[in-house]
């Protein structure tokens, strides 16, 4: 029989807790199959508690050996204990404070979750967020309790650690003492043979740290760029934010088993190897700059997120949303702002837009859930940190900087709410943010609309927003929208300069001098011009605008913003794309247009690459059906496919020249200038390869000197359909588990869409499918969902069928990767009545599963609507 649906936690239930934790002191005495527990916890009775007064923690598969309180041993009698915790009732508990002792067993070797203290390679490693650490002890596991911990560790492995200062140390056992107060979820310890890459850094006070990553032995030449970001990062937080470290050391640890991309445990990140370890020969540029961003982003939460925590999941954005924002301006300032913001627009759009659109919709600060590990989604993080890029547009950069100050100043070692924050920036700012707290209450993306009219000397801007029904919100208020624009003449001229107006209501009428800014401009009144909105993307909405296919090539050719001149390449790429898909035929015009702008040395050549990048699969599935369309995979799988052969033809000469001067020869870094050139060089090769046939991308996969290179070959030659480079790959990198992670996906993104199911399958049969492996798993399942669309959504069927076999089969072993991956479902009501059916019969497959998780469940539920 199925239990009971798990009800869902609602923030309007939120309470504060009963009892507070002074100090906690765990012995860990660690064994595979049944590691020891010991924890001493000092209570106090929370002034402030709404609760009823029990003595209430979490513990889950805790094999309980024994407990006291204030040395007298507790005997079954005197607590309630569940599969989810245990209870001392008011009445057995001393009134002020006390002491908590209990000793459990756990079983890191069986735990396959990769959730509380498990084993990865042989180490001992943890993940507590959101609510790990339940299940390495009894505890009040809730955010908004925060205590400062001391640990001893004890087993037979070189290296012993945890949170915060290294203390006493012996063979076979270390001491940590974290003086921060902090919340169970950035607990963690690690214990393993590993070798560390070591460095220091001096903060802008004067502290030494010792900074150390730990990675398994011959892994260790692989850390350098980490361990530079991770520098930069230091340096960056203290310059920008004012914002300096405050232990004797950090420590990061590369693990291979790992859920998510990384964790900022106070002292001591933890980090999927991914993220870490790379070496020009098996890392690509795009690894690089996710090692660094990612770095960057655990390195930022130390001060939002472990100083600044949240007081429940709810405020899960205040960290997340917060820290996306920073690790984003860190990036922006070490690369091309430009092309930053392009890349996280593209992210935002392919992951964010895609869950506002569907049955997944919710708001930032969500009010309800079954399962918070379902909840750290694209809307919390980016759309999080969009929310913040508003927020900083609209109080302007200085008072965007002292209101961070009197945020970290307010509320330095508190648990804290997105009223907190908001409360911040209006008692700093003087403004009224009522009305902007609505990006955070609901959920959907707003569309913004634009007409214009020239008449006379006038020109009058109509902006009109709505924002759409999602799940459980049909009606919604408007926003506070900041929309930089810029005004341009038909010959390109600017005759307003960027400038920033805010849309509040449902609709508003602006108007411009248009004789006045000709005559600044120096030309004559025009009868055409052309608004340039939403520079930078000032705004996470969906522009309507009424521009023409001559007005997109102007902007094109000349806005002075380079998101917009971005922007409008790709909406003229899109509209081909939906022109041609409905049988309408190419314009020559973007073409030209596209050459022009790919023969101008002027442009950074990673800006020029992502002009040449057309819209995703996914991205025009969406369009179609925004478009009133039942889109077709396999229809628009074809007519990129030809859209890029007739590209590749009209721009031959241009890309032919690209790919010949932009080789930035075999001294190998990944800093921008170099990494452009090949971004520029390599889309250059994908393009020709469409129209020249292998030879080139033989030369090339043969001349590579570093992954960039070698995999755009690669992957340019599986297009090709070359039957070889498989193996010769295969062979190559048989004994490296990241960079077969990419070859496993790149045979199924790159398989013709009738074969990416049985290509799929027939990988999850070869010998190095360790489908426990989360990465892996993604490689294969993932390469099938999100690299290959066409095949996912094959008519037959067999797509959506693998993908719930497979849900099914790994939600027994890691709930939470499982559910994720569930999401590939989500754009179900898109398609044809067909697909839908055959989707609802997964769906429904998956959720009468016997002993389905909460996780999986939880998601097929609301998938499934
Ligand atoms: N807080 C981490 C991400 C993270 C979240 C949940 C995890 O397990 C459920 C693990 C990591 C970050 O934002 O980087
Ligand atoms: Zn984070």
């Amino acid at each position: 029989m199925k239990d009971a649906a798990p009800q869902p936690i609602h923030l309007a239930d939120y309470r504060p807790p009963s009892h507070l934790v002074e100090t906690v002191a765990l012995t860990f005495r660690l064994s595979p199959g049944a590691t020891r527990v010991l924890s001493r916890i000092r209570f106090r009775a929370n002034p402030a508690g709404l609760e009823n007064g029990n003595l209430r923690l979490d513990g889950e598969g805790l094999r309980l050996i024994s407990c006291a309180i204030d040395g007298v041993a507790l005997t079954a009698l005197d607590y309630l204990l569940t599969p989810e915790g245990l209870t001392v009732p008011a009445e057995r508990l001393p009134a002020q404070s006390f002491l908590w002792e209990a000793e459990v067993e756990i079983d890191p070797a069986g735990n396959t979750a990769l959730e509380g203290l498990y084993m990865s390679g042989g180490m001992y490693c943890t993940q507590c967020e959101a609510e790990g650490f339940r299940k390495i002890t009894f505890y009040p596991d809730r955010p908004d309790v925060m205590a400062p911990f001391t640990v001893r560790i004890e087993g037979d492995a070189s290296v012993l650690l945890s949170n915060g200062n290294p203390g006493a140390s012996g063979p076979g056992w270390a001491e940590w003492h974290d003086p921060w107060p902090k919340p169970a979820y950035l607990f963690a310890l690690v214990a393993g043979d590993l070798v560390a890459h070591r460095d220091a850094f001096t903060t802008m006070s004067g502290r030494a740290v010792d900074l150390n990553i730990w990675v398994r032995p011959g892994d260790e030449g692989k850390c350098a760029y980490a361990m530079d970001a991770l520098k930069r990062s230091m340096r960056w937080d203290e310059e920008v934010y004012g914002r300096e470290y405050d232990l004797d050391v950090f420590n990061i640890v590369a693990v291979d088993d790992f859920n998510m991309g990384a964790m900022e445990n106070k002292g001591l990140n933890i980090f999927n190897s991914k993220y870490v370890l790379a070496s020009p020969e098996t890392a690509t540029d795009r690894d690089y700059d996710f090692i660094e961003s990612i770095v960057a982003h655990e390195y930022f939460h130390n001060w939002t997120g472990n100083r600044i925590t949240c007081r429940d999941w709810f405020q899960l954005c205040l960290k997340e949303g917060l820290t996306v924002f920073r690790d984003q301006q860190f990036s922006a300032d070490t690369r091309s702002a430009a092309v930053q913001r392009i890349e996280d627009v593209l992210q935002l759009r392919a992951r964010q837009f895609r869950e506002d659109a569907g049955p997944l919709a919710h708001n930032v600060r969500p009010d309800s859930y079954v399962e918070i590990n379902n909840f750290y989604t694209a809307t919390v993080y980016e759309k999080g940190a969009e929310v913040i890029g508003m927020l900083k547009r609209i109080v302007g950069a200085q008072e965007y900087r002292a209101a961070l100050d009197e945020y970290f100043r307010r509320h330095d070692g508190q648990a804290c709410t997105i009223e907190d924050w908001l409360a911040v920036f209006q008692d700093v700012t003087g403004r009224d943010l009522s009305q902007f707290k609505r990006w955070y209450t609901q959920a959907g993306t707003p569309r913004l609309t634009a007409e214009w009219q020239v008449a006379g000397d006038r020109l009058h801007l109509r902006l009109a927003q709505v924002v759409p029904p999602t799940p459980d919100q049909p009606l919604k208020e408007p926003v506070v929208i900041p929309i930089a624009m810029g005004l341009l003449a038909a010959d390109g001229t600017e005759l307003l300069p960027e400038t920033h107006v805010i849309l509040d209501s449902r609709e508003t009428v602006l108007d411009f001098d248009l004789a006045k800014m000709a005559a600044q401009a120096g030309i004559a009144l025009p009868d055409r011009v052309i608004p340039s909105l939403l520079r930078g993307f000032s705004a996470p909405v969906i522009l309507d605008a009424a521009l023409t296919r001559a007005d997109r090539l102007v902007l094109l050719a000349h806005d002075p913003d380079p998101f917009n001149r971005w922007e409008a390449g790709r909406s003229l790429m899109r509209e081909t794309l939906m022109g041609m898909l409905t049988g309408g035929a190419r314009d020559p015009a973007l073409f030209d247009a596209l050459g022009r702008l790919l023969a101008d040395e002027r442009l950074d050549a990673a800006f020029r690459a992502l002009c040449l990048a057309l819209p995703s699969e996914d991205d025009l599935a969406q369009a179609a059906h925004d478009g009133g369309l039942v889109p077709d995979p396999t229809a628009i799988h074809a007519t990129r496919k030809a859209f890029q052969s007739a590209m590749a033809s009209a721009l031959h000469g241009p890309l032919a020249a690209l790919y010949d001067a932009k080789d930035p020869g075999p001294d190998y870094s990944p800093d921008a200038a170099q990494a452009a050139d090949r971004a520029l060089r390599n889309a250059a090769l994908a393009l020709l390869t469409r129209i020249e046939g292998p030879d080139r991308a033989r030369a090339h996969y043969d001349a590579a000197t570093n992954m960039t290179d070698e995999i755009a070959a690669f992957t340019a030659l599986l297009e090709a359909g070359d039957t070889d480079v498989a193996q010769r790959f295969h062979d190559r990198w048989k004994d490296d588990r990241l960079v077969m992670d990419k070859w496993f996906m790149a045979q199924i993104t790159h398989a013709a869409p009738d074969r990416a199911v049985a290509t799929a399958r027939a990988l999850t049969d070869h010998p190095l499918f360790d489908w426990t492996n989360p990465n892996r798993f993604r490689s294969v399942i993932g390469g099938l969902t999100a690299g290959n669309p066409a095949g996912f959504h094959d008519p037959s069927g067999a797509g959506y069928a693998f993908l719930a076999d497979w849900l099914i089969r790994l939600d027994a072993k890691n709930p939470q990767t499982a559910a994720r991956m569930s999401t590939a479902y989500e754009t179900w009501a898109r398609y044809d009545a067909d697909r839908q059916d055959m989707i609802r019969a997964e769906l429904d497959r998956i959720a009468a599963t016997e002993g389905l998780s909460r996780d999986l469940s939880e998601m097929v539920g609301r998938i499934r609507g």
